[in-house]
């Protein structure tokens, strides 16, 4: 992956990108494999609004005459703006202007896999099973859908899901992985049951540590026995009452790319321990040790380490809250604004499993900031929405900056924090540019 220099909101918001990405220019993994199987071939045949009879002929990276010399950008099914890191698995970012809603629609959130995704469209929820088991789980249970929609109660809540590696674009040393910039967010309204409901049904012992989820997608090797993620959470965690086993996303069924017909939302935490397509959640006596749980996935340095250093498995720990941070949504970088208006701005904050208290904005490179004013979460662990009015004093370009302080007096940097090896945590400001013309 080349590694890009500069303001990263600006590239994100880049519409031409996506074709950049899909035809090589950028990420030589995705041209040099080419389109040929799987989820690749199924994004072509997509993009194409066709089958290819003789894909199976094509040549890795062959940009299809159909689509050449045309700014048609790559789609994913049911998603629309979204900028593609990878097609297999299937990543997608959503630029900051697209995230704008209060409450994220399906078809701007941001796409996480590891493996491939399960063939799960066409599936009955009402006979999808969710075993309930693991050393620490006293009476273990299957459950399907709609036994978990008759037996427990119902809740609806707006929650943020945040994928560890958001910002890793900008480390440097570069981290590997896929490279978001700063779209791995977002907060959808989740509607399912309390996982401590369903735990305590199936009774916690005394000795259990950890709750960890599996799902049905398969690893990138085709193999069976290898799963591409199980990850989970410690107890208490998943015993918080904003932690669901939820069937609905925006009132509607989940959508497959996000976990159709179960998924777990454990919000606040990076998002790898929120399980789509989830058949077994396990009662753990021990630390959870499946796929990503153990060597540097989802870890970091437990003390502070200098760029590029090598850091060994025993000295990372596992990532828990995630940090404060905060999107500008409006306007869309880039923009020209004219002097004589005032300047609306607004955007989104969050801070893991603490509440937003303050947030500010800058148009000097942060030699002074102004106050933006912040709403309430709708409830604990959905983002919170802010606001502000500038005022520019003169013609030129602007940088406009944002910053959002947590409930414990945590704040943004505004130079990249901590490197990691894997690139995890980068809550820098966001960024945006602004031409302001007399
Ligand atoms: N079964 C399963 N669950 C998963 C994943 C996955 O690959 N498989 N990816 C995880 C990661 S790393 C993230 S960031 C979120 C992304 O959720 P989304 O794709 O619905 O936005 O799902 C998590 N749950
Ligand atoms: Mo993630």
């Amino acid at each position: 992956m080349k590694k890009e220099k500069g303001i990263h909101s600006l590239y994100a918001a880049d519409p031409v990108r996506a074709d950049e990405l899909l035809w090589g220019r950028h990420t030589s993994g995705v041209s040099r494999r080419g389109f040929i199987k799987g989820s690749g071939l199924a994004a072509m045949v997509t993009a194409l609004g066709a089958s290819i009879p003789f894909a199976r002929f094509m040549p890795g990276g062959l940009l299809p005459a159909a689509l050449a010399n045309t700014d048609t950008p790559f789609e994913i099914q049911g998603k629309s703006g979204l900028i593609i890191l990878n097609d297999r698995p299937i990543n997608a970012e959503t630029p900051a202007h697209l995230l704008d809603d209060a409450v994220t629609p399906a078809e701007r959130l941001f796409v996480r896999n590891n493996g491939i995704v399960p063939a799960t469209e066409g599936t009955d929820p009402d006979h999808w099973t969710l075993r309930i088991a693991g050393e620490s789980c006293l009476e273990p249970q299957s459950l399907t859908v709609a036994e978990l929609k008759s037996k427990f109660r119902h809740h609806t809540l707006q929650l943020q899901i945040e994928c560890g590696g958001n910002g890793r674009s900008e480390f440097f040393p570069p981290a590997r992985g896929n490279q978001w910039t700063t779209g791995a967010i977002g907060c959808p309204e989740w509607t399912g049951v309390r996982l401590s409901d369903v735990l305590e049904y199936c009774g916690i012992a005394d000795d259990a540590v950890y709750v960890a989820y599996e799902g049905t997608d398969r690893h990138l090797s085709g193999d069976p026995q290898k799963r591409p993620i199980s990850r989970g959470v410690p107890v208490a965690k998943a015993l918080e009452r904003e932690s669901l086993i939820v069937w609905a996303m925006n009132g509607e069924p989940l959508p497959l790319l996000h976990g159709f017909p179960l998924r777990m939302v454990c919000s606040g935490w990076p998002a790898s321990v929120s399980g789509k397509w989830i058949n077994k959640i396990l009662i753990r006596d021990r630390v959870h040790d499946g796929a990503k749980m153990t060597g540097q996935s989802y870890r970091v340095p437990c003390t502070p380490v200098a760029p590029g250093t090598a850091v060994a498995d025993e000295d990372m720990c596992i990532i828990e809250s995630m940090l404060v941070k905060s999107l500008i949504t409006f306007p869309k970088s880039g923009i020209t604004h004219a002097l004589a208006q005032p300047m609306a701005l607004r955007g989104h904050a969050w801070a893991g499993d603490l509440r937003v208290r303050k947030m500010l904005v800058s148009i000097n490179f942060g030699v002074t900031w102004q106050k933006a004013s912040l709403k309430r979460p709708v409830n604990r662990l959905a983002w919170q929405h802010w606001s502000a009015e500038l005022q520019f004093l003169e013609p030129g370009y602007y940088e406009i900056w944002a910053s959002a302080e947590d409930e414990s007096g945590n704040s943004q940097p505004v130079v990249l924090p901590g490197w990691n090896p894997r690139g995890y945590l980068n809550n820098a400001c966001h960024r945006i540019a602004v031409m302001v013309t007399a």
